[in-house]
Order: C-alpha cells, then structure tokens, then sequence
C-alpha cells in the first residue's frame, strides 16, 4: 500500500531532478539564513550555481554533530522563533543534547515521510496502534503519532513503561500494531506471557520497530513471541526523527524518503564518497527543512545503499539494516567486529536467549569481549557438562563466524536487564580498566 504513489514510484530520473533543483535551493536557504554556513560555504567556495549535477554535492563541506553541538542550543536555526513550533532533543549519553526546531511546513513533511512507511506495511484506517516509545524530548513516540493519524489510525499514546499495563491494553483495546524498540517489543511479549495473555486473545498483526538495530535472528524471535508481522524504520533526531527511511513488506532494504532526504556512503576514515553498494558511513542531506536545516551530515551510521527498483514498486533508494555506528565498532585483537554480528551468532544458538550484554575491558592496549548471555531454560543450571558444552559451543561459533576470541558468559533466565526504550548492551569499560 501506498501514503503518497506518484511520489513514491517517481522515475530515477526525475527523482534526481527534483533533488538537483531541491539541493540548490537548500544551499541557498542555509547561506542567507544560518550564518554557520554561510561562513562554510563562502569558504569552501560553494554557492547554489556550483552544484550542477548531484554528483557536485562533494563541494559541499560534511557537518558532524560537533558543528551542532558548538551551537547549541538554536545556532543553527534557519527561522526566527515565531516560525518554530515544536523542538525536539537527542538525549545524548556525553555532554548537552542536540535541540533541534521544526515549522509547521516541517511536522508536515515529517507525518507524510512517517505514513508512508507505516502504509507501506499495509498499516490503515481501520487500525489500532498503541505508541509504546517515550513521548517527550525523543522524536519516536510523536513523529509516528503524527504520521500514525494522518493515515486515519486510532492511535494510543501510552508511551514506554509499565509494562504489565501495556500486555493489558494490548489485549483489551485490541491493538492491532505495536510501535517501540525492537528490545522492548521483545520484553513486552516475554511480560504479557507471564500475564497469562496468549497470542490468540491479542488483534496483533504488525509491528513497526525502529530507533536501534534489530538483527534478523531477534526480529525472528520478536515474530514468534508475539505472532506478528514487523517492519523496520530508521530516523535521528538531527534528520527529524523516525520517517527518513522504512522497510516495504518485502524487507529488502529501507526505501529512503528521497524527495526530501539525498542519502551518500563514505568512507568515514577519508571521508570520501562511495560507489552504490559499497558499504560506509551514512551521510544525509535533508531537502525540505526550514526550522533546522543541515548540509551533508554525518550520522555515522554504517550501511550500504542499492538503487535498483523494488519488487514493491518504490523507486527510491533502500538502505541495508544499520549494522551499527561507527563509533560502536570494536577492535578485538585486530578484528573489526559489531555488536550486532555478534547478536546473529548468537541468535542461531539454540538454548541461548536473546538477552545479551556486551563486557569490553582493556588491558596492554587489547581490546577484551566478555558476552553475557541468558540461557533459556534454566534447569540446564544443575548440569555443569551441558552447560560448559553450550558454553564452548557458543565461544566456538564466535570464533569461526567472526574470528574473535571472547569470553561467554552463561547466566540465569531473568537476570540481564531488559529496556523499555533503546537497550543498552554495552558496557564499556575499556577506560578504566586502562587506567
Ligand atoms: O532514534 C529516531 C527514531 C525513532 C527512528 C523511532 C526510528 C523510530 P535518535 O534518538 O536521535 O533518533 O537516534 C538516532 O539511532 O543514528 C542510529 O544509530 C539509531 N537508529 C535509529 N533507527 C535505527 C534503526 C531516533 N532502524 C540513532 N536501526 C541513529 C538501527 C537505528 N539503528
């Protein structure tokens, strides 16, 4: 199903030529109005009629979230406040977060780019959609609400938290898609079983998860627990929230909202552009924004992007699954390895659940791996030899599948901790422990 069909299966061709002419214009927009970029790209020596082609994007200086965060809160606001009628913030684990301001122009663009995404998994009218991220500061909760309405969804904004009361409404408002982090998805269904709630007295039929990464190992898990159909979308803050790109039924890729976003792969070490295909570092230019405009930002999300058509009929652009950020991957003794490959090996163990922690400590300069990870049936406890079996099993695979030695961690069912909004699986000790 399709929000917006003549834009969505728009000719390459003519998506590149509404780009070209949107680009140019942004360029502009950012020089008379942001003085950030007007001394950038004054000093880069870039002005509307110096981008020609799309390809001349690559005059045009990368922004990163240092630029942003040098004027926090509204430096780089492109309108006066009376024009501004919402403000979001990334919550940001270091330091102030990141503020960023929406006209009315802006929440509209969003709520379309959102309703396609939820339409494009078949979402309608005639659903029940129970908002289960954090309303507040974080985009997730509103960005799908407004983009939930517009679709025509009867739209439940229970936010993240309590979770025995989201099983319970679940099954008595009978809501038929569920909206949060896949982690939390995962804990609301383990939560709801405990309840006594069967997947048969749950309306359930989609799942549209977002805001972190979720392997296709645990979106499996995910399915099963809940007897539900998911979807996966990706957005941050600095881009609008939620909506810059989802997945279509077929889950081949996210199609990018390509009218208002030009997405590119670099190489972050270089910083230079990539061919299609190749994976690197996702740089964005968002295309229609007037409260908060950005040129080429570098979100240091790592991905691939493939512009064939889709079996869908979308035209635009699919990114592969977020395999992580650039800044979370880790050297293991020499070997760049995600926490999300790590997830897949161990979401093909049997008798390992998907509830894991990530332990990195440092010592002589060498990264160490300890995975903690929960058994699922834990009489497997009284027997020592079954469980060192599992155990080398698990050591074994992340040997073979990765090539990383880590240290696994076998722990009691319940005793990792579960999240209500985006998991936080890594702990990093790698600095004291240098210490
Ligand atoms: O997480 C926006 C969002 C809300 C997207 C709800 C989808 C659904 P931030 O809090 O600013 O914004 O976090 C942005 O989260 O750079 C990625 O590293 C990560 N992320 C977001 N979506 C995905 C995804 C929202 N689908 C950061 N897969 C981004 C993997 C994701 N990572």
């Amino acid at each position: 199903m399709f929000f917006q069909k003549d834009i969505e299966t728009m000719s390459r061709k003519d998506i590149e030529e509404l780009q070209l002419k949107k680009l140019r214009a942004q360029v502009q927009f950012c020089m008379d109005n942001v003085p950030f970029y007007h001394e950038r790209l004054t000093k880069a020596g870039v002005t509307p009629d110096k981008i020609k082609c799309l390809s001349d994007i690559r005059y045009i200086p990368y922004t990163t979230k240092a630029d942003i965060r040098d004027h926090y809160p509204y430096g780089l606001f492109a309108v006066p406040m009376k024009d501004i009628v919402r403000i979001h913030a990334s919550s940001g684990t270091t330091g102030k977060p990141t503020v960023v301001g929406y006209t009315r122009q802006d929440l509209d663009v969003w709520s379309d780019c959102v309703a396609r995404l939820c339409a494009a998994v078949g979402v309608n009218d005639n659903d029940i959609a129970q908002i289960s991220f954090g309303y507040g500061l974080f985009t997730g909760a509103l960005g799908l609400h407004y983009g939930l309405e517009k679709l025509g969804c009867a739209v439940i904004p229970i936010s993240s938290g309590n979770t025995k009361k989201q099983a319970m409404i679940l099954k008595d408002f009978g809501t038929t898609v569920l909206i949060s982090t896949p982690s939390y998805a995962m804990y609301m269904s383990e939560v709801a079983h405990e309840c006594g709630i069967s997947n048969e007295e749950l309306k359930l039929r989609i799942g549209l998860f977002g805001s972190e990464g979720c392997t296709d190992a645990l979106r499996d898990k995910i399915e099963q627990g809940f007897g539900l159909f998911s979807t996966d979308n990706y957005g941050m803050s600095e881009l609008q929230g939620p909506g810059v790109s989802g997945e279509c039924e077929y889950r081949c890729g996210l199609h990018f909202a390509e009218d208002h976003f030009l997405p590119e792969v670099i190489d972050s070490e270089t910083g230079e552009v990539l061919p299609p295909g190749e994976k690197g570092e996702l740089v964005v230019t968002p295309l229609s924004r007037q409260g908060f405009p950005l040129l080429r930002y570098r979100t240091k999300d790592i991905t691939r992007l493939h512009y064939e058509k889709c079996r869908c009929g979308r035209t635009h652009v699919r990114m592969e699954k977020v395999q992580g950020r650039s800044d979370d991957m880790l050297k293991i003794r020499g070997v760049n390895v995600f926490p999300s490959q790590i997830e897949s090996v161990m979401a093909n163990i049997e008798g390992i659940s998907p509830h894991y922690e990530l332990i990195l400590t440092r010592k002589n300069y060498t990264d160490y791996l300890e995975v903690r990870i929960e058994i699922i049936d834990e009489h497997l406890l009284e027997s020592f030899a079954d469980l060192e079996r599992l155990q080398k099993k698990a050591v074994d695979q992340l040997k073979t599948v990765l090539g990383i030695q880590a240290k696994v961690t076998l722990v009691a069912p319940r005793t990792i901790q579960r999240y209500e909004g985006k998991a936080k699986r890594i702990i990093d000790k790698r600095q004291e422990s240098e210490a």
